[in-house]
């Protein structure tokens, strides 16, 4: 069996060369669904695997659009649908300059397994722009969004693709584009969403990511007699997800001892908490980009160019983005006592780190199932859509609770049924992929 794992893996370096995110990606996703091959030849010989690592339609475009001086700029636009075994295609847009095929591959990838287990039925897809909204005005920000629009708006719709937000795409940036499509279409129809609360959006769906994470750490540390009260935590990033983390930490009885930007990382003992998260806000819409503010402003510690891995915390939420803890900094959180690694942004550890957590047998919970909570709100937001009746916010929170403890419940018991009790990479991977698989077997060679 390993040998055709390994066959796979060339293949599929053969054919996305330089594309080291999504080899990682499928790296970690195959080796859970070893055990699973062996067990069902069937996935096996209808070649399941081998389709979905191929995107089912790639869209790359280009985006030209004029800065308020007048100069004219071109970035690269792309869409992947990935699979739509059991929804439409579903997945975020990426504004960063970091942004290529590769990075969205592997984000793509990722979101239909983790689509997969939100309970509800959507495909994954994920796409963006090697755009960098860094210090560009609110205009400039909306003729880029209505230029990006103006190729995507074809491909996507309410039953076809439903595009969201990621680094870099918040509220603002789907008014542009929504603004767009609507004009483009003559539709108004839920074909984003992260829409605002007077135009179609959802209760909660801005907190979503990170109180969903929150409530999957919960059941995590349930599961060890621990929980969220009293104990102190390590977060990187300074974004969405970072500001919603942070929030349901404090509610919930938690310090939050660090955040992080590309500067460095802040080490406030006291906790991140009242005004000092409001100014988290203010930070990042001021798109200066860095948390050194934060720390001259409430007079605490700023380590420059460090990533906040070294510090004393009893859980570490990374929050940021992908690749950000590596094994020098899996080892420090060991040694400083860390029980717990909830990954908040998607696959913020690197596969060699990842498995120093696995050894040492700490809890560790994989980002395509703790921080699916965005993306499961993002579902009931297409619900509610669809209804077009709007939910209280109690309602879409209890909601996401409930669909986090079933995703945590599902880890632990697809986890247990296939060997390796406890760890929830395995058990988030081949959930994931099952429900997949199976609508692929059902509907026919596609
Ligand atoms: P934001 O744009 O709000 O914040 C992103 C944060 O990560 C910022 O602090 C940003 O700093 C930092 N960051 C981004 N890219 C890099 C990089 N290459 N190197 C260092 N720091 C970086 O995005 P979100 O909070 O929405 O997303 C954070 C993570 O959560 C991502 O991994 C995303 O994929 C994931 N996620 C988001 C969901 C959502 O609903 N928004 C849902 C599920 C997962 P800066 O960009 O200024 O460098
Ligand atoms: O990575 C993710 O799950 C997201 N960026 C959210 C996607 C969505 O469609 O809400």
């Amino acid at each position: 069996m390993s040998e055709y794992i390994a066959k796979l893996m060339l293949e599929v370096k053969a054919k996305n060369p330089n594309e080291p995110e999504f080899h990682q990606a499928v790296q970690e996703i195959v080796e859970s669904l070893e055990v699973v091959l062996e067990r069902h030849p069937e996935y096996r010989s209808a070649k399941i695997l081998e389709r979905m690592v191929e995107p089912e339609r790639l869209i790359m475009f280009r985006v030209p659009w004029m800065d308020d001086q007048g100069e004219i700029h071109i970035n690269r636009g792309f869409r992947i649908d990935m699979n739509s075994a059991i929804g439409p295609y579903k997945g975020g847009l990426r504004f960063h300059p970091s942004v290529n095929l590769g990075i969205l591959k592997f984000l793509a990838f990722e979101q239909v397994l983790k689509n997969s287990l939100t309970t509800l039925p959507m495909g994954g897809g994920k796409g963006g722009s090697d755009f960098d909204p860094k210090g560009k005005s609110d205009n400039e920000v909306m003729h880029f969004c209505q230029s990006f629009m103006t190729e995507l708006f074809r491909h996507i719709g309410p039953n076809t693709d439903v595009p969201a937000g990621d680094i870099g795409v918040g509220t603002r940036e789907i008014g542009f584009l929504f603004g767009q499509y609507k004009r483009l279409k003559n539709e108004f129809t839920g074909v984003l969403t992260g829409k605002g609360l007077n135009w179609g959006g959802s209760l909660i769906r801005p907190e979503a990511t990170g109180f969903g994470a929150v409530y999957f750490a919960h059941e995590m540390l349930k599961t060890k007699g621990m929980e969220i009260e009293g104990k102190t935590f390590a977060v990187s990033g300074f974004g969405n997800v970072a500001w919603g983390v942070i929030q349901k930490i404090n509610q919930l009885g938690g310090r939050v001892v660090t955040i992080s930007g590309p500067d460095g990382f802040v080490y406030d003992k006291f906790g991140v908490k009242g005004e000092k998260v409001e100014f988290l806000l203010q930070m990042r819409a001021s798109a200066n980009d860095r948390v050194q503010e934060y720390a001259d402003k409430f007079k605490v510690e700023f380590y420059p160019n460090k990533r906040p891995w070294s510090v004393k915390v009893d859980v570490a939420m990374p929050c940021a983005t992908q690749n950000e803890i590596f094994v020098d900094d899996a080892k420090e959180l060991l040694k400083n006592g860390c029980q717990c690694v909830c990954e908040a942004a998607n696959m913020p550890t690197t596969l060699d780190a990842y498995k120093i957590f696995r050894d040492a047998g700490i809890l560790f919970a994989p980002g395509k199932a703790a921080n699916a909570g965005g993306v499961a709100v993002s579902g009931l937001e297409m619900s509610q859509n669809s209804m077009r009746l709007p939910w209280p916010k109690e309602e879409v929170d209890h909601r996401l609770n409930q669909i986090m403890k079933q995703i945590h419940d599902t880890c632990i018991s697809t986890a247990e049924r296939f060997g390796t009790p406890g760890n929830y990479v395995n058990g988030a991977n081949i959930a994931g992929f099952l429900k997949v698989a199976d609508a692929m077997l059902d509907q026919g060679l596609v």
